[in-house]
């Protein structure tokens, strides 16, 4: 294994829903062991401690969509730390709600595009998060980042993409939840999306095999960002958006793993942990195991084949 500098970047952005706690989410990571875990792996680490959003107009609480000054604010300010983290080692994002992917994948995407390197996104979730600030109904704008990244039209105010991500660099796994506009969008569109129903028809590992064998065609940057409701809330219930049928606890491991192995991701978020919500720190232990699996914690240096 390649010992990394990861960069623990603690990004306590609330304001992406109206359900509030994510803000508790870096300390909850850092509580459950995340620094320590990635030490122990033979990884450099780095806290960069918690960033604050940029200055902004204060929004009107009631108004649609939800808190649009202070995402942008936060936007701006993940935009500008993601591309000083890449240029020191793989940043770690810790969410906050999914909003942070607005600035936090803008950000690497815009510093692949200065090094000539296409920028690819596994995003693992129950949720699309494919809805523009003119779509979403429900105004909260976690379910956005998708559409920003990928230079969707219908993000007033928001900073303009120095490079939006080719849809056909994105792929989706854990789908169940999916609004009609979104529907729409993404069935027009090239990106790669395997809801759970194909995952239980063909296993986990077939449909991010042909992904990662994309990436590694082109020689691309990979920004992983795993959405806790990814999870099978029975495993993971410390998040506001909880959809049952998700991946178990193996088949989150297993993506993480085959991420390792695959030697491609270059930074990663970790989103929608709601502390709050979570029972005697379950949620938050988890996500750190996953994080560790996807920095190379193996039982055996190689899988032995019983039955080769
Ligand atoms: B999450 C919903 N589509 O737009 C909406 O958790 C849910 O970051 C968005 O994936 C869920 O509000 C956002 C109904
Ligand atoms: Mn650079
Ligand atoms: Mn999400
Ligand atoms: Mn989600």
């Amino acid at each position: 294994m390649t010992p990394q500098t990861c960069i623990l970047i603690g990004a306590p952005m609330d304001c992406g829903k109206r359900r509030r706690g994510c803000l508790m989410g870096p300390d909850a990571y850092r509580t459950a062991g995340l620094a320590e875990a990635l030490a122990a792996l033979g990884h450099k680490v780095v806290d960069r401690g918690n960033l604050a959003p940029a200055p902004h107009e204060a929004d009107d609480p009631a108004a649609h969509p939800h808190r649009l000054n202070e995402c942008i604010g936060w936007t701006q300010a993940l935009m500008a730390e993601a591309g000083r983290a890449m240029d020191q080692g793989m940043p770690v994002f810790l969410g906050g709600d999914h909003a942070i992917s607005l600035g936090s994948v803008a950000g690497v995407a815009a510093h692949a595009a200065r090094a000539g390197r296409p920028q690819f996104v596994l995003w693992l979730d129950a949720h699309a998060d494919f809805h523009t600030v003119a779509t979403t109904e429900s105004g909260n704008l976690h379910g956005t980042p998708l559409a920003y990244v990928t230079g969707q039209p219908g993000f007033p105010g928001f900073p303009a993409l120095p490079a939006p991500i080719p849809q056909e660099n994105i792929c989706i796994l854990g789908l169940r939840s999916v609004d009609g506009a979104e529907r729409d969008a993404l069935q027009a569109s090239h990106v790669a999306r395997h809801d759970m129903r194909e995952i239980d028809e063909t296993g986990i590992a077939r449909p991010l095999q042909a992904f990662l064998d994309r990436v590694t065609a082109a020689g691309g940057a990979l920004h992983v960002s795993l959405d806790v409701d990814f999870l099978d809330p029975s495993v993971a219930p410390a998040v506001g958006t909880t959809v049952p049928g998700g991946a178990t606890v193996r088949e989150g491991h297993l993506v993480c793993e085959m991420l390792h192995d695959s030697g491609l991701v270059t930074s990663m978020d970790l989103v929608e942990l709601n502390p709050f919500l979570d029972e005697r720190g379950r949620t938050a232990q988890l996500m750190v195991d996953l994080c560790a699996s996807a920095m190379g914690r193996r039982v055996f240096d190689r899988p032995t084949r019983a039955f080769g």
